[in-house]
C-alpha cells in the first residue's frame, strides 16, 4: 500500500532555480570564476557546499575551508534576499492541487528537500500546514543522491520506505529515492530518468492521486 508521498521542494513545488542561479552567479562573478547556466544544471538537488565545490572546479586557485564557508554564506545571503519575493503565486503548475488531492484521499504528505532554506520557503508560500512532516538539509549529513533525507521523511511520517512515493525533479534525487527503496515520479529535468516508476513534465500532467489509488487497488 502507498500511504505517503514525499515531495522534493525546489523544482517540484516551487521554481527557485533562477534564484539559486542568480545568487551563485553573483558570487562567482565577484570572484572571477566562470559560471554558466549549463554549470548551474549540475547543482540541482545537490547541497550548498557540494554546489560550491562544483563551481570551484573552474576556479584558478585553491580556496581554504574558511574562505569556502564565507563564500557559501555570501551566496546564501543573496539567495535569501531573492526568495523574499516568493508567495503562493510562485508555486509550480499542479503542485497545490496534487498535494490537496492526496491529502483528501487520506495519503500522508511530507517534504524531502536538500535545502536548508526549506522551512523559510514553506512559510513564504504559506503551505507548511499541508505537510505532516518536513525533512530538509538542516537535519541530514549526507545529501542526495544519498537516501537520508527521504528515509528521515518516511520515519517522521511513521511509514516504511515501501509505503512511500517520492516526487523529484533532479537525477540525484531520483537516485536517492531509489536507494531508499521508494517508488518515484520524475518531473521536470528528471522526467527522462529511465528508472523512475512514473514520469511527467510537471505535476499538472501527472494525476498522481489517481495513480496512487490505482496502485493501491492492485
Ligand atoms: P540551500 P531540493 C536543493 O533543493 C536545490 O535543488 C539545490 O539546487 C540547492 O543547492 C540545495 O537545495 C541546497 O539549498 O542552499 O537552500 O540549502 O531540490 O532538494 O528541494
Ligand atoms: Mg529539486
Amino acid at each position: 500500500m502507498i500511504r505517503g508521498v514525499i515531495f522534493d521542494l525546489d523544482g517540484v513545488l516551487v521554481s527557485t532555480d533562477e534564484c539559486h542561479f542568480r545568487a551563485w552567479k553573483r558570487m562567482a562573478d565577484e570572484e572571477g570564476i566562470p559560471f554558466s547556466r549549463e554549470d548551474n544544471a549540475r547543482l540541482r538537488g545537490v547541497s550548498r557546499m557540494q554546489s560550491l565545490d562544483i563551481i570551484l572546479e573552474r576556479a584558478e586557485r585553491e580556496y581554504s575551508p574558511d574562505e569556502k564557508d564565507a563564500m557559501a554564506a555570501r551566496k546564501n545571503a543573496y539567495y535569501v534576499d531573492l526568495i523574499g519575493e516568493l508567495d503562493a503565486s510562485s508555486m509550480l503548475p499542479g503542485a497545490l492541487d496534487t498535494v490537496r488531492a492526496l491529502r483528501d484521499a487520506g495519503i500522508r504528505t511530507a517534504i524531502g528537500s536538500s535545502s536548508r532554506n526549506a522551512p523559510l520557503i514553506l512559510d513564504r508560500l504559506g503551505i507548511r500546514n499541508l505537510f505532516d512532516a518536513v525533512a530538509d538539509g538542516n537535519q541530514i549529513r549526507r545529501s542526495k543522491p544519498a537516501p537520508d533525507v527521504f528515509l528521515l521523511a518516511a520515519e517522521l511520517l511513521g511509514l516504511s520506505p515501501e509505503e512511500c512515493v517520492v516526487v523529484e525533479d533532479a537525477d540525484a534525487g531520483v537516485e536517492a529515492a531509489l536507494s531508499a527503496g521508494m517508488r518515484v515520479l520524475g518531473v521536470g529535468e528528471a522526467h527522462h530518468h529511465p528508472r523512475a516508476h512514473l514520469r511527467a513534465e510537471s505535476l499538472q500532467d501527472a494525476n498522481l492521486a489517481a495513480w496512487v489509488a490505482e496502485e493501491n487497488r492492485r
